[in-house]
C-alpha cells in the first residue's frame, strides 16, 4: 500500500467529486492472497464458535454471504485495520481521526451469491456528519458477469434519501426509489485482485446476483471520523428494517 503523494491527492479529488475513488493495486497480489488464506482459515476453524451474527448465509443456509465484525473476532483483521499507512490515507477522507468501525466481507459466491439492493451505507451506519466510508478490496477478480458493485457518481451529495425495508438478509434497508442516473454517472467497479474502491457512506451503490462459476470475494474496511455521532432518527429507521430482516 506504499502510496505516492500524487496518488493520494488523486484519490482525495475523485472521492470528493464522485463519492467513489478507484485505487488500482491497493494491495499486492501476495497481500490479497494472505487475506484470502486467513478468511478461509477463519471460516473453516473459528466461525462455528462465534455468535450467529458474525455472518449472514445465502439461501442454502450453508454458504457464507457475509462475515461481519472481523475486527472484533480476529486478531489478523484487527491489526490490518490498524495499519498506519491505511489510516494515513483515510484521515483526510473522513476529515478527522479514523476509527475502524467494521471489517467484513461480501463473498458473492459462485452460482448462489445474492444481489445487493441500491442503498446508501449511512442508512445502516446512521452517523452525523456523514464522514464515514468503506474501502472495498477485491480478493477475486470482479467482472461484468459475477456481480460487480455499481456506484452512482456524485450521489453522495444528495444527502440521506428516503429508504424502505428491502427484505434482503444482510442488506435489510434500501432506497425507497432509485433516482434518475445521468448518462456516464454509473461506475461499474471491474477489479483485479488487490484493486480497491473507496466510497462515501452516502454514495448509492448496488450489485447483481452472481450466476457464474466464479466467486467474487470482496474484503471491506469501514472507517468513520472520531467526531461523528449516531443520528437517533436514522438509527430508529434502520433498527426497524433490521428487526424485520435480521442478518442471521
Ligand atoms: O459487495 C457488494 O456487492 C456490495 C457491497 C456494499 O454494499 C458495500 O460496500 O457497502
Amino acid at each position: 500500500m506504499a502510496m505516492k503523494h500524487l496518488e493520494i491527492e488523486t484519490i482525495l479529488e475523485d472521492y470528493e467529486r464522485d463519492g467513489v475513488a478507484l485505487v488500482r493495486g491497493f494491495l499486492s497480489p501476495e497481500e490479497a492472497g494472505k487475506i484470502r488464506e486467513e478468511l478461509d482459515r477463519y471460516v473453516r476453524e473459528d466461525l462455528a464458535s462465534k455468535p450467529v451474527d458474525a455472518r449472514t448465509l445465502e439461501v442454502d443456509e450453508i454458504t457464507v454471504r457475509n462475515l461481519w465484525r472481523l475486527e472484533a473476532h480476529n486478531e489478523f483483521f484487527r491489526e490490518f485495520g490498524a495499519r498506519e499507512d491505511l489510516r494515513a490515507l483515510i484521515r483526510p477522507l473522513v476529515k478527522g481521526e479514523p476509527v475502524l468501525a467494521g471489517v467484513e466481507t461480501f463473498n458473492k459466491p459462485a452460482r448462489i451469491g445474492s444481489g445487493v439492493p441500491p442503498h446508501q451505507d449511512n442508512a445502516y451506519f446512521c452517523q452525523t456528519p456523514p464522514d464515514m466510508l468503506t474501502v472495498w478490496i477485491a480478493i477475486d477478480a470482479v467482472t461484468e458477469a459475477n456481480g460487480p458493485v455499481t456506484y452512482v457518481k456524485g450521489s453522495h451529495r444528495l444527502g440521506p434519501l428516503p429508504t424502505k425495508p428491502s427484505g434482503v438478509r444482510g442488506n435489510s434497508i434500501g432506497l425507497a426509489e432509485m433516482p434518475e442516473v445521468g448518462e456516464g454517472d454509473s461506475f461499474i467497479a471491474l477489479l483485479e485482485p488487490g484493486d480497491a474502491t473507496i466510497h462515501h457512506c452516502d454514495t448509492i451503490h448496488y450489485s447483481a446476483p452472481n450466476t457464474t462459476d466464479h466467486p467474487r470475494l470482496g474484503f471491506l474496511l469501514v472507517f468513520r471520523g472520531s467526531h461523528t455521532t449516531t443520528d437517533p432518527r436514522l438509527k430508529a429507521t434502520y433498527s426497524a428494517a433490521a428487526a424485520a430482516t435480521p442478518p442471521a
